[in-house]
């Protein structure tokens, strides 16, 4: 019998599978597509890696472990995944968004250098904060290169004796008190231990379940734009995050020339994970461009956009953790647009959630049961 069966070999599915096989177990993981792709929640190449966390102290823990094992994925396989480029976090002075993220740093210990408004807009000459907001400097935060990250796990996954089925669709999933067969549209396997990951498509694999966990998948966009490198590389603007009074915005300073990269974190459209999103169209920009011109206004003309997906929480939180009736299923769903700098750490939990090990790291505040009285 298979040690761990995977629905779901996206950014969670492959890291838990990663690690689940290097450690040697026997893993099976499927996916309804050929990961990585371009439909759900891990391309656009890039990603942000943020440590004095705005969303909340209760993260830091988790995403400290988390940079932890992305270096040692980089030590282990020789793979540059993470680049240093700082990350400026900003906001009002007095709003959440900065003040968690100076209580994080305070609770934890980080660097960040907490900036007014003049300073920072004099550090970085491409930048123009209102006078009424601060400006939050991480220099250990930056950015992971995402889609690569997605094929380095498979690629070691397999190295270390995985199966991945692509394309394959899962029909039915039937528990036992022992072990958990599913059924694809390919053929059936049994497990002891099972791990749905399975992004925007979740909801429908944990009805199977007996769990309804409210997600909601979102059709997000980011666009990218043409960057005078000398004021916008990589090498010499941060990342930024920035909670302004029309939205909160992320962007990636042009890494490797691609230009600036930026999305809209609130907002979106409520989508069925199963129809097909509606393409990029000109409108999507409209937001991002607007946030350019006010708060970087010497970054150049839109070049292109992308749809992806994201998949909420009532709370934006996430969901880790092992079904309520069946302690040998694990459940990592509902990263709401802020998991994927969490993936080795999440690949972690889930393998020791299945196993019945205790975890690394504390999961209290990723329940099923805080949604509903299925925990
Ligand atoms: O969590 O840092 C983040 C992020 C960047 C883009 C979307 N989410």
């Amino acid at each position: 019998m298979i040690d761990v069966i995977i629905i779901g070999a996206g950014t969670m599915g492959l890291a838990a599978g990663y690690t689940a096989a290097k450690d040697g177990k026997s893993v099976v993981m499927i996916d309804a597509d050929d990961p990585p792709h371009n439909s759900g929640s891990h391309h656009g190449d890039t990603r942000m890696i943020r440590l004095a966390y705005a969303e909340g102290a209760q993260y830091v823990p988790f995403v400290l472990r988390a940079k932890a094992l992305w270096e040692e994925l980089e030590h282990a396989t020789g793979e540059e995944m993470y680049v240093k480029t700082g990350v400026l976090g900003a906001g009002k002075k007095d709003g959440t968004f900065v003040n968690q993220m100076i209580d994080s740093a305070r609770e934890y210990n980080l660097p960040l250098d907490v900036l007014t408004a003049e300073e920072a807009n004099a550090r970085w000459k491409g930048l123009a904060l209102p006078a009424d907001y601060a400006g939050c400097y991480e220099p250990e935060a930056g950015v992971l290169y995402a889609e690569k990250a997605l094929r380095v796990y498979r690629r070691e996954a397999l190295a270390a004796g995985a199966k991945l089925y692509t394309h394959t669709t899962v029909q039915s999933v039937e528990p036992s008190a022992d072990f958990v067969t599913v059924v694809t549209d390919h053929g059936s396997c049994t497990g002891k231990h099972l791990i749905v990951s399975a992004g925007a498509r979740s909801g429908a694999v944990l009805k199977q379940l007996g769990l309804r966990i409210p997600l909601q998948p979102i059709r997000k966009t980011f666009s990218w734009y043409e960057a005078d490198e000398a004021r916008y590389s990589a090498h010499v603007f941060p990342g930024f995050a920035m909670e302004t009074a029309d939205g909160t915005f992320y962007g990636f300073s042009s890494v490797d020339e691609a230009g600036i990269k930026l999305g809209r974190h609130d907002g979106g459209e409520a989508v069925d994970p199963e129809q097909q999103l509606a393409p990029f169209q000109a409108a999507d920009s409209a937001d991002t461009s607007a946030f350019l011109s006010r708060f970087l206004p010497l970054s150049g003309k839109f070049k292109h956009g992308k749809t992806c997906l994201y998949t909420m929480t009532p709370d934006g939180s996430f969901v880790i953790d092992r079904h309520p009736q069946f302690a040998h299923i694990a459940v990592a769903a509902g990263f709401s647009g802020h998991g994927f700098k969490f993936a080795p750490a999440v690949g972690e939990a889930l393998v020791q959630l299945v196993e019945g090990s205790d975890t690394t790291m504390d999961l209290t505040s990723f329940t099923i049961g805080r949604f509903s009285d299925e925990g």
